[in-house]
């Protein structure tokens, strides 16, 4: 029996010796240490032995499953450090590889050009305010010196929703409601950028919805020539301090007196082209005084305040600075003419 045990823990030290793995390794166990295995037998046919042998065959067995098992668990643990260290090996980053280019997007031309212009407004003391897209009548024309049945009401073709709820087809309501707001209790500086709905055809310069910025500055004492000079500049910022600008007289119920102005199109240099109608100039804003009527029904005393208000096309200005020779190009998102104002 000593020597049968002798020769099986040869015989599993060898197995233990040539497994390569986890797998064939527990196989080994479960072969040489199991309950049906061979050391266990061993051990099952002690009774037949004599009273000396017995404890010294039984410290032999239990000496050769103390080994085997050893040995089973040194190499245990050698394979699971070299899958460890292959897997590490294998799983290791090349920090020196150039990265994947992950593209990204950028915001619409028109998004730059109105956060240029809130940005070249805020610079000048102006605050950025908002108001609604469906619009009140009072709002959009009664309140900015327009009655019902008014006729320069037509200046603007509506998209009316009820008798008295329309898509606003200016900025202006916003000018009316600031007023509203503040009571006449303090001076008012500000701007609105926002979507506004008209009628209109669509051609190369008209679109049917399009984009205001409104600006209305109401203080003691506001006077023409601060409009002019915040336009100036405005236009000096925006284009370039060589770009030429003409304010025409015109007509606005809700301004007194009321000016376009104009600024030499850049498309052409101003020898005429279908952005400009031939004409070398092109329309990018109305402006003039607040009517006083406007003042008073928002709760401003005209004789002790005056203001100024203009309505620019942010499109327009983009046309201009960009050299776009078509409005479409902002609505129909063809990524090719978005890409090219993208900034890095
Ligand atoms: C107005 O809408 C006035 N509310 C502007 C104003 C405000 C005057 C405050 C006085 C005081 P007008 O209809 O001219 O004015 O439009 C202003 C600007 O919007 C135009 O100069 C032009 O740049 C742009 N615009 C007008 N119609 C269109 C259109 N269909 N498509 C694109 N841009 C347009």
């Amino acid at each position: 029996m000593k020597d049968q045990l002798q020769a099986l823990e040869k015989e599993a030290l060898q197995k233990v010796e040539d497994a390569s793995s986890l797998k064939e390794l527990q196989d080994v166990r479960v072969a040489y240490l199991g309950k049906k295995g061979p050391i266990t037998e061993v051990l099952k046919g002690m009774g037949k032995l004599s009273k000396e042998e017995r404890p010294v065959i039984g410290e032999l067995a239990n000496k050769v499953r103390g080994q085997v098992a050893e040995a089973i668990d040194s190499k245990k643990a050698g394979i699971e450090a070299a899958e460890l260290e292959k897997q590490l090996a294998e799983e290791t980053i090349d920090v020196t590889l150039p990265g994947r280019p992950v593209p990204t997007g950028g915001p619409h031309l028109l998004t730059s050009i109105v956060e240029e212009i809130e940005d070249l407004f805020i610079g000048m003391g102006f605050e950025v305010r908002e108001g609604p897209e469906v619009e009140t009548d009072y709002y959009n024309f009664e309140a900015l010196n327009l009655p019902k049945g008014h006729p320069a009401r037509d200046m603007q073709d509506s998209f009316y929703i009820t008798d008295d709820i329309l898509l606003r087809t200016h900025t202006s309501p916003v000018q009316a409601r600031t007023m509203n707001m503040i009571k006449g209790e303090r001076p008012v500086k500000m701007i609105c950028p926002g979507k506004v709905y008209r009628r209109d055809t669509d051609d190369a310069t008209h679109s049917h919805q399009f984009t205001q910025i409104e600006g209305l500055y109401v203080d003691k004492h506001v006077r023409m020539s601060d409009l002019k000079g915040v336009l100036d500049r405005f236009a000096k910022q925006m284009f370039g301090e060589d770009r030429e600008i003409r304010l025409r007289p015109s007509f606005f119920p809700f301004t007194e007196p009321s000016v376009e102005m104009d600024i030499s199109c850049k498309v052409c240099n101003g020898k005429g082209c279908s952005v400009c109608k031939k004409t070398g100039w092109i329309e990018i804003l109305g402006a003039g005084m607040v009517h006083p009527r406007v003042l008073e029904m928002a709760g401003y005393d005209p004789k002790e305040y005056s203001g100024f208000a203009f309505g620019m096309g942010p499109e327009r200005i983009a046309m201009l600075k960009y050299g776009v020779d078509d409005i479409r190009h902002f609505y129909t998102n063809d990524i090719r003419f978005l890409k090219q104002y993208h900034q890095a």
